[in-house]
């Protein structure tokens, strides 16, 4: 019979490895992955109830709210606030910094989460996610939170993952010691160790972008789709354009087989000149995974996880995979540079 390692036995096992390590953080994921369950739950009989289409609320970034990114979101909240070990949340669907609810404990850390992600394909079953971002605060526990406990960079995230509902719900995540992959036992009702220490190929095969706005893109952006696209590049064929904008299954497919994933920088709105991408809630998370499966993640000139930070809901251009793919991209942006 396998070895069947549920999550908190994995963090139980790791933490003792960890000198005063208190579990206040196993505390912290236990109500994460409780979350995720609730979540999994509602998500898996979406067509049965009513649950799908919107709330008819706009979030602070003028998106429309569907009803289980509002479910996800309360769900989130409520459990970790419980947690006795947060000081703070932050959320893609919230404008502001959430405090924990007076009069319950609080503790060191910080999550900044999108609850649920790619939530344009809820409607037609197609996969989604919960994404997630944790740090510990810098200054000392006990004195009022700073903007910048929460606004730190991406370098310092203590831990992040996502959760995946597709096929099989999985929770992938990283404390910084490698990335490992859980899959959730519908049976059992636990999410079992499946994918330990994922590595992503040092090339890919595959580039996911969303070509529809390819007039809208700059010259190096381009570039860099036309070098995957041909067969004059490193693998000597083109690579095969997979899509399917949510960025946690994309993400979760090129670290699994190898390729990248590109939100660039685009001129359709310019109120959002740095594309549609989250640097808190989506790329930091997300470059921390990639970076510890042996990846990379560049905003195009610089590593995500170096970018200041300086509000909540800023947004930031994305190319991340794997290694060699990323460096290409951090090549032609400065071959372009050099030409002026
Ligand atoms: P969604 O708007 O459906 O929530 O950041 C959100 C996101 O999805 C990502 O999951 C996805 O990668 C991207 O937006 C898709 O955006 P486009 O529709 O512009 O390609």
């Amino acid at each position: 019979m396998p070895q069947q390692v549920t999550v908190t036995e994995h963090l139980l096992l790791h933490q003792k490895r960890i000198p005063g390590a208190t579990g206040q953080f196993t505390r912290l994921f236990n109500e994460i992955v409780l979350s995720a369950k609730i979540i999994n739950r509602e998500v898996n009989k979406a067509g049965l109830v009513d649950v799908l289409g919107f709330t008819g609320k706009t979030n602070v970034q003028g998106e429309e709210v569907k009803k289980l990114d509002e479910y996800a979101n309360r769900i989130l909240i409520h459990r970790m606030a419980r947690s006795g070990v947060l000081c703070a949340m932050a959320s893609e669907e919230n404008a502001d910094i959430i405090e924990v609810p007076h009069g319950l404990p609080v503790g060191d850390y910080i999550c900044i989460f999108d609850p649920l992600d790619g939530s344009s394909n809820i409607d037609v079953n197609v996969n989604i996610g919960t994404i997630f971002s944790i740090f510990k605060r810098e200054s000392p526990e006990g004195s009022h939170l700073l903007s910048s406990d929460v606004l730190q960079p991406g370098l310092r995230q203590v831990a992040a993952g996502y959760v995946l509902y597709g096929t099989s719900t999985m929770l992938v995540f990283t404390t910084g010691d490698g990335v490992h992959g859980f899959t959730m036992d519908p049976g059992v009702g636990e999410f079992l160790l499946s994918h330990p220490n994922i590595r992503i190929p040092e090339r890919g095969r595959i580039y996911s972008v969303n070509e529809g706005y390819y007039s809208y893109w700059d010259e190096p952006t381009k570039a860099i789709l036309e070098y995957f696209k041909s067969s004059d590049n490193n693998n000597r064929k083109p690579y095969s354009g997979r899509y399917i904008g949510s960025l946690v299954a994309d993400f979760h497919r090129n670290l699994i087989y190898g390729g990248i994933f590109m939100y660039p920088a685009d001129n359709r709105d310019p109120k959002k000149p740095q594309g549609k991408l989250r640097l808190t809630c989506e790329a930091n998370p997300m470059a921390f995974l990639a970076e510890q499966a042996g990846g990379m993640a560049v905003d195009g000139r610089n590593r995500i996880l170096e970018l200041e930070v300086e509000h909540l809901h800023q947004r930031t251009p994305l190319f991340i995979g794997s290694r060699e793919d990323v460096l290409k991209v951090r090549e032609v942006y400065r071959e372009f540079d050099a030409k002026g």
